[in-house]
């Protein structure tokens, strides 16, 4: 029989983490299919892979990617590890719980740099168009090569779709917002805090953008950064400068009223109001409609899309965990596809479904999600041959990190947490995050005299 071909869409986390688990396979000596990945942008990563751009990308694509210079890690790197490929393992020697977006990106560039499966990736290729033919229950995916203005098709026999959800971004309308002077975007085209030095900031929302992007303008100088809320405050501590208030009415110019009758002046404005489901490339009967949730909808076991079982999705849900779930994600569909794993019938799947929503429906709040999310990954490690680890103990590492930053969300990036995968215990980072300037690789490789890092502070 021939081998089946498999299109993996998007190579960032989740495409890589479906990449190794094909690869680890072989390794293990068992044939695989043909797997051939597409990936829009030069290099792998995804929302890592950290462009200056904003907007449109040099072919003219939409930019991927919504991070910024100076992110760090929002969550302890414990939490993402991956179970067969450390971070001691990687570095060497351990480094601190928070490291910048470069240190990671070499993390799960790392995991895989030394296979041969970067030549399974054809980059700088846009996926376009996929068709599922139900006669002979096979899709052509059409691509183009962005370097040679090449359209092709090609039949596969599955499609896993990777492409993430954090790129188009929610824009929502606010009353009198064109009639605003001053800087005004969304967190997707927010590329570093410096400019904000100054600036009398307004973040709309009450999530992880609104709360980075905050504490980022602060570490860099704002004069004031207001964020406000729909449905309740994040709540923080926050430092002096940064206040939290109720949902915006309107903008009159560069002034904004809030629906407690204050009002304030702003100078710069970003849209911290999340993002879409968006898959331009699948038809309708394909694609996942969702809201950013923990179980979304027609998804068995959060993977296979119940339409239409040949097609994944791979890191569809928001996310608690990310790096490990992608890997427990990839494994279970690999397993399925190699036929090493039962695909229940579409009644038990939907049953299966119907079991895990009523579940989620239980779910009451951020421990809840944590706990939900765990049981999650330890019903698909269960089912395949990943590493099983400490579940148990990750979710004991987010609720003392919720804690943490409760404290202090200025220096919860300090503290150091234990790797559930090795046993030891994170370094302390030779500079604090909110003294430290210099985000690069470099920079935090390295073991600066005591000079150097007064002259950072
Ligand atoms: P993505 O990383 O989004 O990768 C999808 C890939 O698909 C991209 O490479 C893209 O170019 C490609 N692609 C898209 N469309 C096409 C197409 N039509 N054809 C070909 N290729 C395509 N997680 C953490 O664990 N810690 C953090 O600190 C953290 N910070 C974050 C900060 C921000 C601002 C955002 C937006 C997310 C953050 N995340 C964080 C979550 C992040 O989404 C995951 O870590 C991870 O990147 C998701 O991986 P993915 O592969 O599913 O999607
Ligand atoms: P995100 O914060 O970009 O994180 C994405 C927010 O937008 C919610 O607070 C929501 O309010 C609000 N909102 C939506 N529509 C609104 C409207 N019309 N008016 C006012 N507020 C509105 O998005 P979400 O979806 O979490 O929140 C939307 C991802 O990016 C996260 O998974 C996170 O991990 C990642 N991220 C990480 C980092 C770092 O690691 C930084 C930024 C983002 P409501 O009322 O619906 O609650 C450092």
């Amino acid at each position: 029989m021939a081998r089946e071909r498999i299109a993996i869409i998007g190579a960032g986390p989740s495409g890589m983490a479906a990449l190794r688990a094909f690869e680890s396979a072989e390794r293990a000596g068992a044939e695989i299919p043909e797997v051939i990945a597409f990936e829009k942008q030069d290099d792998w990563g995804g929302q890592w892979n950290f462009d200056w751009r904003s907007g449109i990308d040099q072919y003219g694509e939409p930019v991927h990617s919504s991070m910024y210079r100076n992110l760090w890690s929002n969550g302890p790197k414990e939490a993402l590890e991956f179970a067969e490929y450390t971070f001691d393992e990687h570095f060497g020697r351990p480094i601190s719980s928070y490291p910048p977006r470069e240190v990671l990106w070499d993390y799960i560039d790392g995991r895989v740099r030394t296979t041969n499966v970067k030549d399974k990736v054809r980059f700088s290729t846009a996926v376009r168009w996929v068709e599922h033919h139900e006669d002979r229950d096979i899709f052509t995916v059409t691509v183009e090569d962005l370097k040679n203005h090449q359209t092709t098709s090609s039949e596969f026999d599955r499609v896993i779709v990777a492409t993430g959800h954090f790129s188009f971004p929610h824009v929502p309308e606010f009353q009198g917002i064109e009639t605003f002077p001053g800087t005004l975007h969304h967190a997707h085209d927010f590329r570093g805090a410096e400019k904000l030095a100054d600036q009398r900031v307004l973040l709309i929302g009450a999530s992880y953008s609104a709360e980075d992007i905050g504490v980022q303008a602060f570490k860099m100088g704002a004069r004031s950064v207001t964020m406000s809320y729909r449905s309740g405050p994040m709540g923080y501590d926050w430092p002096e400068g940064m206040e939290e208030l109720p949902l915006l009415e309107r903008f009159e110019g560069a002034t904004v009223s809030f629906s407690n009758g204050e009002t304030r002046e702003f100078d710069a404005v970003i849209l911290c109001t999340g993002y879409l489901h968006k898959y331009p490339f699948l038809p309708s009967d394909l694609a996942l409609q969702s809201g950013n949730t923990i179980y979304p909808a027609g998804l068995y076991r959060g993977v296979v899309w119940q339409g239409s079982p040949k097609v994944y999705y791979l890191g569809a849900q928001d996310q608690w965990f990310t790096f490990n779930m992608f890997d427990a994600q990839a494994w279970y569909v690999r397993d399925l596809i190699m036929g090493r794993a039962e695909l229940p019938t579409a009644a038990e799947r939907t049953e299966h479904l119907q079991d895990w929503h009523q579940r989620f429906q239980g779910v009451g709040g951020d421990a809840d999600a944590v706990r939900f999310q765990a049981e999650y990954i330890r019903d698909l490690i269960g089912a395949t041959d990943y590493p099983m680890f400490d579940l148990v103990e990750v979710v004991r590492i987010f609720l003392a990190w919720k804690d943490d930053k409760k404290k202090n969300i200025l220096t919860y990036r300090d503290k150091p947490y234990r790797s559930v995968m090795t046993g030891s215990l994170a370094a302390e980072h030779h500079t604090t995050w909110l003294q430290e300037l210099d985000d690069s690789l470099e920079r935090y490789l390295s073991t600066p005299e005591e000079t150097d890092v007064e002259k950072a502070v």
